[in-house]
C-alpha cells in the first residue's frame, strides 16, 4: 500500500469518492472540507486531505507540506465561517485513546461558541 492511496474501507475517502453524502464547504486540490455529523459547537467543521494518511503523526512525517496546506485551508475556512476573529480551536485527535474513530487524518475546526480549557 503506497502511502496516500485511497483506502476501501476508509469512510473519509468514501466521502471523497462522493460514495457517501457530505455538506462540503470548502476544497481545493489538495484538501476538501465539509460539516461534522454531530456537531460539537456552532461551528464544527472536518478538514482531511485528499490523500489518506491515518493520523497528523502520519501526515506530519510523510507529506508536511500536506500538513501546512490543510492548517492553510482551515484557517481560510474560519475566517469564511465568521469564527477567526472570536477564536476558534483545531483539534487532531490522534489515536484511540485520544478519542480518534475514523482513521483518515482530520482537524476538527471549531468555533461559535466559548471553547474552554482544558479540553476533556
Ligand atoms: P474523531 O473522533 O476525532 O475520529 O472524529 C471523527 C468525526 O467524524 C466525528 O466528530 C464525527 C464525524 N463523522 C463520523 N461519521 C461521519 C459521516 O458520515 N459524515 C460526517 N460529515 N461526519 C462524520
Amino acid at each position: 500500500m503506497a502511502a496516500g492511496e485511497p483506502q476501501a474501507d476508509c469512510l473519509f475517502c468514501k466521502i471523497l469518492a462522493g460514495d457517501v453524502p457530505a455538506t462540503i464547504v470548502h476544497e481545493t486540490k489538495d484538501v476538501v472540507a465539509f460539516r461534522d455529523i454531530n456537531p460539537q459547537a456552532p461551528t464544527h467543521i472536518l478538514v482531511i486531505p485528499r490523500a489518506h494518511y491515518a493520523n497528523a503523526g502520519e501526515l506530519g512525517a510523510d507529506a508536511p507540506e500536506l500538513a501546512g496546506a490543510l492548517l492553510a485551508e482551515a484557517a481560510v475556512i474560519a475566517t469564511a465561517e465568521d469564527i477567526a476573529d472570536s477564536g476558534y480551536r483545531i483539534v487532531f485527535n490522534t489515536g484511540a485513546g485520544a478519542g480518534q474513530t475514523v482513521f483518515h487524518v482530520h482537524a476538527h475546526l471549531l468555533g461559535g461558541r466559548g471553547l474552554s480549557w482544558p479540553p476533556g
